[in-house]
């Protein structure tokens, strides 16, 4: 029997190394992949990408010394259709299900689906997820006291150390490779997004309880008293320290590194900042005289530079593509009263751009956009059209694997900063309404719908005319130039149609969910 294992681990060996060896004839090469994936930040978030209220060295280290986009964007204005996207290389509005889950949403990726950690395992990887998930867990019904899967293992990820949803949703515990983390079977973790247990408080019914206030939304269970979207019970061992959680998510994160640096590894190291509830550790409390958003930004950027550190001294820095982005635009109140508002100052975190999270202007989805890879991509600033869709058929192409391409291109020379010939075409999501990018030109079709999403203050898009920028001349897309440019109008309306299809959802969705 022993002999049997040893002999179907030399077969399994033996074949990976011939695959290898045959990617390796075509070209291919197999450095370490880390994607570090941020939540909520804005193109304007960065030092590298025009901030002057905050300081970002660690983040700018990458972005000077690699190709920084300039028109780089994830695929959707929120969190769960984006991480769709860059793990799938699919449009995320083909996936109905694809929009901002609850806690308790099933896993939202067909195991059957290629992603990009299971294409990298064809060419010899080992695969990590550390951080924010957000893309659903189990069939429906999860137990949060047994093993909860189908999740990122089940997708994947050889490891996975997590949390379910988002900060501001329960359950508040990580899970690593499927199981609560210092869970005490003596106290069960119940979870449910319709109502309360009983007995337990809320952030509704028990103010004096809270240490951040909420403002819209986030008015459930209260866990270190942040009062969260969801009710939770139990756990109480379990439950993570909001300030530690930066912290705590780069341990594992340099952990995987060092036990996983002789192999080629990908790391998908998705941080939770500057996401609500905005909670940096002391070190970083008033870092920024911006409040928590700001400190949780600069929190962020020193975690960045550890990893990057780490690399350095493993010396396993030139063997690595890092690639550096986030999930979607940015907001300033997304549901706490945490002063960000009140001391944004001078701070842009859209930059030049309009609209924000939840936008089809251009700050929903147009985010910092990185790639660096030591000695191979020289630092350069790239005007390319490059969408994180793109990630998975440019690395299978980087590493020789044969991937079904589905919605993403192949742009490994744009990202390895050979040339600018990004896509001509992409279509832009927020809340399953959707608009074109095409050359320099930003075409919205009409919505039905708020124009300015309230609470949050941002700009969604909604209008109830076409709407056409030339975003060369006009960035910040203030001149409609549908009626002044009819044939060029025309010539979109076609190419949207062509890519989404006739039809079309004209009424936007309310987006804040609850
Ligand atoms: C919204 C939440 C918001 C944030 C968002 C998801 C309310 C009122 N707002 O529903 O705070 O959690 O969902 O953000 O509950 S994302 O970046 O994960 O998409
Ligand atoms: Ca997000």
């Amino acid at each position: 029997m022993h002999e049997k294992k040893t002999s179907m681990k030399s077969l399994v060996y033996g074949l990976l190394a011939a695959a290898l060896l045959s990617a390796c004839q075509n070209g291919a090469t197999h450095p370490n992949i880390i994607i570090i994936y941020m939540d909520d930040l804005g193109y304007g978030d960065v030092g590298a990408y025009g901030a002057t209220e905050l300081q970002t060295p660690n983040m700018d280290f990458l972005a000077q010394g690699g190709v920084r986009f300039t028109n780089g964007y994830a695929t959707s204005a929120t969190c769960s259709p984006s991480r769709f996207g860059l793990l799938t290389g699919i449009y995320p509005w083909r996936n109905e299900d694809a929009r901002i889950l609850p806690g308790t949403a099933p896993l939202l990726i067909d195991t059957a689906l290629t992603t990009l950690p299971k294409m990298l395992k064809q060419a010899g990887y080992q695969t990590a997820v550390v951080g924010k998930w957000h893309l659903g867990l189990g069939n429906g019904q999860v137990n949060w006291n047994e093993t909860i899967a189908p999740g990122p293992n089940e997708v994947g990820f050889d490891y996975s150390f997590i949390m379910a949803a988002t900060q501001d949703r329960v359950p508040t515990v990580y899970i690593e490779n499927g199981r609560t983390v210092g869970l005490d079977p003596a106290d069960p973790i119940s979870v449910s997004y319709e109502k309360n247990f009983d007995g337990e408080p809320t952030g509704l019914d028990n103010p004096e309880l809270l240490t951040m206030k909420w403002h819209h939304g986030h008015n459930n269970s209260i866990v270190n008293g942040i009062p969260r979207i969801g009710f939770m019970k139990g756990g109480e061992a379990a439950r993570w320290k909001d300030e530690d959680m930066a912290d705590t998510f780069l341990a594992k994160a340099r952990e995987y590194i060092l036990q996983t640096k002789d192999r080629p590894f990908f790391l998908y190291y998705a941080l939770q900042q500057p996401h609500v509830p905005r909670t940096p550790h002391p070190r970083f409390a008033g870092a920024t005289g911006l409040g928590p958003r700001g400190d949780v930004i600069v929190e962020a950027d020193w975690c960045i530079g550890e990893l990057i550190k780490t690399l350095k001294e493993q010396e396993i820095l030139e063997n690595t593509l890092i690639i550096f982005t986030s999930d979607n635009g940015p907001v300033v109140n997304d549901g706490y009263l945490d002063q960000a508002v009140e001391l944004l100052g001078d701070h842009k975190p859209a930059g030049p751009l309009r609209g924000g999270k939840y936008s089809l202007y251009e700050a929903g989805t147009r985010v910092p956009f990185v790639t660096y890879w030591k000695g191979t991509i020289e630092p350069r600033v790239s005007p390319a059209l490059v969408c994180q869709l793109d990630l998975l058929a440019s690395l299978a192409k980087l590493v020789g694997v044969n991937a079904d391409k589905r919605d993403s291109e192949d742009l490994l020379d744009v990202f390895l900063g050979k040339h600018d010939q990004g896509r001509t075409s992409l279509i832009l999501e927020a809340g399953k309404r959707t608009a074109l990018r095409y050359g320099d030109w930003a075409l919205i079709p009409p919505y039905t719908g708020p124009a300015i999403q309230k609470d949050v203050n941002i700009e969604l898009g909604n209008a109830p005319e076409y709407q056409l920028f030339n975003l060369k001349d006009d960035p910040g897309q203030q001149e409609n130039l549908a009626q002044a440019q009819p044939d060029t109008l025309q010539r979109l309306i076609q190419e949207y149609t062509k890519l989404r299809g006739n039809e079309l959802q004209r009424e936007a969705e309310p987006l804040i969910l609850q």
